[in-house]
């Protein structure tokens, strides 16, 4: 199970870098932009651009592409903000990815990751991540808020992730910035875009509401937004082509 992993995973880390050490990199210091500023820019397009190399669902999606590159083209596309995997074993993703999309790009970066332990929230911070994702599925509301509290002090934004109200009604807490309401099945993969339509008049107003996986079409966007989301995590989509970065762009074209 992922949660097992990933605890195996933060153990091995904090051995190798202490919490003494991520605090004392100097983008530790740096004030993260807020993802709300950016999401309802009149010049920018509401959605967060994804960089994954590959998916537990899809396998390899695109195995031949430059994070530096991709990401700076979601920038000029009008993205209001990255999402940027940094889990390994299941995403290809890493440490290094979000550091070179931050180098580059001075818009939010979410990073996308199972959170199970406050360690990788100092991580993401020490990365210049702006954002940092809480999934309900794996977390207890106690986690969350525990997490939340930390990420708020340090001046990070949270995306809390659902699938149903049933998570939404117990994870929701003053900590949480936005809800993702992901379309993705996390048990079996399936995709169904009406778990957004379903769940979005649950939400109260005060978060931002965000819809997340199995986007491929700008009418559905236009859809999300009649009924109130003002975010659109759109990954796989845009990466399965050979320049993502222009698939953005003719997408919001
Ligand atoms: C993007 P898609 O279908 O556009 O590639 O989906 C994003 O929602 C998906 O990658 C995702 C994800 C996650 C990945 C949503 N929640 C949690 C890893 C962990």
């Amino acid at each position: 199970k992922i949660v097992l992993r990933k605890k195996e995973e933060v153990a091995l880390a904090k051995q190798q870098v202490s919490v003494k050490d991520l605090e004392s990199n100097p983008v530790f210091g740096r004030a993260p932009y807020h993802f709300k500023d950016f999401l309802l820019a009149e010049e920018r397009t509401g959605i967060i651009a994804e960089f994954k190399r590959k998916s537990p669902s899809k396998g390899l999606i695109n195995g031949d592409v430059s994070v530096e590159e991709v990401t700076q083209q979601y920038n000029m596309a009008g993205a209001s903000a990255l999402s940027v995997l940094t889990d390994r074993d299941f995403f290809g993703g890493s440490a290094e990815d979000l550091k070179a999309a931050r180098n580059l790009n001075n818009i939010p970066i979410l990073r996308k990751d199972f959170i199970v332990d406050e360690y990788q929230i100092l991580e993401a911070k020490s990365w210049g991540a702006d954002i940092i994702l809480l999934i309900a599925a794996i977390l207890t509301p106690q986690q969350i808020a525990a997490y939340g509290a930390l990420a708020q002090n340090l001046g990070l934004n949270v995306l809390l992730e659902v699938h149903n109200v049933e998570e939404l009604e117990r994870s929701l807490c003053p900590y949480v910035n936005a809800v993702g309401v992901n379309n993705r099945n996390l048990t079996n993969f399936t995709v169904d875009i009406r778990t957004s339509f379903d769940l979005v008049d649950k939400i109260p107003n005060d978060f931002l509401k965000i819809s997340e996986s199995a986007i491929s079409n700008p009418q559905t966007i236009k859809e999300l937004k009649e009924v109130g989301f003002q975010g659109f995590l759109i990954g796989e989509n845009f990466m399965k082509s050979e320049n993502p970065g222009e698939a953005m762009q003719e997408f919001v074209a």
